[in-house]
């Protein structure tokens, strides 16, 4: 009988400590394509923006902006949300120049993924992140810096939360493992 509840035990602590470390290691969503796309340059001034997401994204915390080089957001209206697809129309009358399509949205695995789209509307100069004498052209590794930051944020979050996960995991089997051992 005790080479019973031992084994019982084993298992029960086996199947916790797998559970535990067995967070879902789901990735998440990464934009697909967007509407203009990284660094296009558009005729005319688009009526919207879209981006389009590998998953359904939540439909809470979408956040979308369209600046110019003073900062002005030309997104006219609410942040629209269908599905994988997030659109945003724009305020008409957008000049020749350069822009930044910045976004923020919750994937599907529920934490916040956000990224920058730079396009240019007709001959304009591309938007310049860093005004400085003489710099001419926007730099794109600024905005990898701030997505990689941003990852790094995320990545920070999830450990805290799979901490929690195994220590609750653990937790459990202290008192399964007790209650195996002390039943008669
Ligand atoms: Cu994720």
């Amino acid at each position: 009988m005790f080479r019973t509840r031992v084994f019982a035990a084993g298992v029960v602590v086996a199947s916790a400590v797998v559970l535990a470390s067995a967070v879902p290691a789901t990735a998440h969503d990464d934009l697909s394509s967007s509407s203009p796309a990284v660094g296009e340059v558009m005729t005319t001034a688009p009526e919207a923006v879209s981006l389009v997401f590998s998953e359904e994204v939540l439909p809470l915390g979408a956040a979308v902006i369209v600046v110019d080089q003073t900062g002005r957001d030309w997104v006219a209206a609410e942040v629209m949300l269908d599905a994988a697809t997030v659109t945003a129309e724009l305020a008409s009358g957008m000049p020749d120049a350069g822009y930044e399509l910045r976004w923020r949205v919750v994937s599907s695995d529920g934490h916040p993924i956000s990224g920058v789209v730079p396009f240019t509307i007709g001959d304009g100069e591309p938007l310049t992140r860093t005004p400085a004498p003489g710099a001419g052209e926007a730099d794109p590794t600024n905005a990898m810096d701030l997505q990689s930051q941003s990852t790094q944020e995320n990545q920070g979050a999830l450990r805290v939360l799979m901490i929690g996960l195994a220590g609750a995991g653990i937790a459990v089997a202290v008192f399964l493992l007790i209650f195996f051992l002390r039943r008669p």
